[in-house]
């Protein structure tokens, strides 16, 4: 019996059936795996763009102008990309409200989480829900203690080299040594515990810390402490210095200090951020030295999460190079600030 005559046309379909399946076996083109970090690469393909791209920016607040200015970075870069959508929230400095917004955004299904923690503890459980949806998270601007297999990356400051560039100021500022009063930021924030781990281990001997209080980085709550010092201990007498972790904070730490009769330069001031208001402070006289930290993330983080979408290896920690300002140069910068 002759073989039945397979008509050419359904041998080229079939070729090209066996073709394009083969095409779908091909092995995808696996990154090095840039450590447990990550969750399973994608396929390399590098094919997604910023136009295709959703990302979740469960901010923590809107406490200073630090923060306001992280948020313009967020949003500006966001929208010069042109990308998708910005998931973007303010958690009003609660860590539950930031654990909610993630929440919704894992089962809204996007595809990267950029997350700006107000502390650094409690994130374990949250983080790994998002790493078992495979969803990427870069943390931004604070730190976090949860297990480094739970993100992809950190982008921000290095807070103790802040806090030693505060006490390399001091060391300078008391050379005959002295007291020094804190005023802290969010208590349990990367940003605090850094910088105050950081002066501890640079202040000189000869400088002691004479009290410490937080001020949750806000200019309102700086008030109250700084009264509470004043009450507590006598400036000039007392103590000569004050460690604020942030502008903000300053500016309210100043008014206490004004309406206690204090002067600019009667006391040793060195704050964090070097925002317009801090730089003001300096040419004001308050300020001795402003150490920076600098809000403008989004570039950075915009250019990250891409990579995340394309399953390319990231750096697991970008570090800011950050500088100290001084009175001196403060009246000609100030015009030139964009935060
Ligand atoms: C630091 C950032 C801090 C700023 C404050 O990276 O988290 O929070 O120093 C802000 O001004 O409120």
């Amino acid at each position: 019996m002759k073989a039945p005559r397979v008509s050419s046309t359904i041998v080229i379909a079939a070729l090209l059936i066996s073709i394009l399946a083969s095409c779908g076996q091909a092995p995808a083109t696996t990154t090095p795996d840039a450590g447990a970090s990550q969750p399973a690469a994608a396929a390399n393909t590098g094919t997604k763009t910023y136009k295709d791209m959703t990302l979740c920016y469960p901010q923590l607040g809107a406490e200073s102008d630090w923060r306001t200015a992280n948020t313009a970075s967020i949003k500006e870069t966001a929208a010069s990309l042109g990308i998708k959508q910005l998931v973007f929230s303010d958690a009003q400095q609660k860590q539950e409200n930031q654990i909610s917004a993630i929440r919704a955004c894992i089962q809204q299904g996007v595809d990267v989480i950029a997350l700006p923690p107000v502390v650094e503890d409690g994130w374990d459980a949250v983080l790994t829900e998002a790493k078992n949806a495979n969803i990427p998270v870069i943390v931004v601007d604070r730190s976090v203690s949860a297990d480094p297999s739970l993100y992809a990356s950190y982008i921000g400051s290095d807070m103790a080299l802040e806090g030693e560039r505060a006490a390399a100021e001091f060391n300078k500022l008391l050379p005959n040594g002295g007291a020094i009063l804190e005023l802290s930021g969010t208590t349990g924030s990367g940003a605090a515990v850094g910088r105050a781990e950081g002066l501890r281990n640079k202040l000189n001997a000869n400088i002691k810390i004479l009290d410490s209080q937080t001020g949750n980085f806000t200019r309102a709550e700086a008030v109250p402490v700084m009264q509470a010092f004043l009450k507590k201990y006598k400036p000039g007498t007392d103590f000569q210095g004050v460690f604020i972790h942030n502008d903000d904070m300053g500016i309210g730490a100043i008014e206490a200090l004004k309406a206690a009769g204090v002067k600019p330069g009667d006391l040793k001031i060195v704050s964090v951020d070097g925002t317009r208001g801090g730089f003001q402070a300096m040419v004001d006289g308050w300020f001795q030295a402003d150490v920076e930290c600098n809000p403008l993330l989004g570039p950075q983080v915009f250019e990250m999460a891409l990579k995340l979408m394309n399953g390319q290896p990231v750096d697991r920690k970008v570090l800011t190079n950050e500088t100290v300002y001084y009175p001196d140069q403060a009246k000609e910068l100030l015009p030139t600030r964009t935060y």
